[in-house]
């Protein structure tokens, strides 16, 4: 419920050919795989800061005023990608919040929303995303396979995102490149670190393994790195930091 209404409301405004048109009027999408050391899998741990004003299991995180200004601080620290919520209901996020984003910075932006409909890719490539995030536990194995296609397609990568073994199974099994392992339980929202490392270790290496959830402080990081992360996606720990862009120098080192 939620994000298939906001879908359909926004699917009447802007029609599938009218995304098309703003795609063919935009730069090709960056390059996330790179940025994220995909040509180089040894280059250490990479952040993936996101933009996140509220969650279903938090409330409220931050007063977040400026986007563009926050996103400017994250890409300044040493953030390998930017993360964007666009869902509304839940995380208070928007379009526009991607759109400026977009704007402030020449790194790679994710837009992170819940995609169950090859619109949102289109969408999210016409607002300059160049990152979509794809969960499989709410998608079967054709539309992961489809998605991902379409994805590729736009010129842009796919965050893959699991919960369990089998999960990462079926990611693996769709070709995903970029697999997250989000060791926030879907259903309890309880975070368990340890989730991460029994999964991480079933994803073969030609794959980058992207940690979600939970980063607190560089420990953490070290943590995650050292059962095979090659990037962390942080939220709330750099939204609510006073100095969110030194925080991601930390958390590199
Ligand atoms: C970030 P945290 O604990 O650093 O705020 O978590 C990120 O992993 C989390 O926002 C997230 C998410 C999602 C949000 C992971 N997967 C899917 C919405 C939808």
């Amino acid at each position: 419920a939620g994000v298939r209404e906001d879908l359909e409301a926004r699917k009447l405004k802007v029609s599938l050919a009218q995304l098309q048109d703003l795609i063919a009027a935009r730069d090709p999408a960056l390059d996330a795989w790179a940025a994220l050391g995909g040509d180089s899998p040894r280059a250490g741990v990479k952040v993936i800061a996101e933009v996140k004003r509220r969650s279903p299991s938090k409330g409220a995180l931050a007063e977040i005023a400026d986007p563009a200004r926050l996103a400017g601080k994250y890409a300044d620290g040493g953030a390998a990608v930017i993360s964007v919520l666009t869902e509304e209901r839940r995380f208070g996020g928007s379009l526009a919040d991607l759109d400026a984003v977009r704007a402030a910075v020449g790194i790679p932006v994710l837009r992170k929303d819940f995609t169950c409909d090859p619109y949102q890719i289109w969408e999210a490539r016409a607002h300059g995303a160049d990152l979509i995030l794809l969960i499989v536990a709410a998608l079967g194995d054709a539309e992961l396979a489809e998605y991902l296609a379409l994805a590729h397609e736009l010129g842009m990568n796919a965050l893959v995102e699991t919960h369990t073994s089998e999960e990462v199974q079926r990611a693996v099994a769709a070709g995903a490149r970029i697999i997250g392992v989000n060791v926030r339980n879907l259903k309890t929202l309880d975070v368990d670190r340890s989730v991460f490392g029994s999964l991480a270790g079933l994803i073969p290496a030609e794959a980058l393994v992207v940690a979600e959830s939970g980063v607190r402080d560089a420990d953490d990081v070290r943590a995650y790195a050292g059962h095979g992360a090659n990037a962390v996606l942080v939220g709330e720990a750099l939204v609510s930091h006073a100095t969110p862009g030194e925080r991601i120098a930390e958390f590199g080192s």
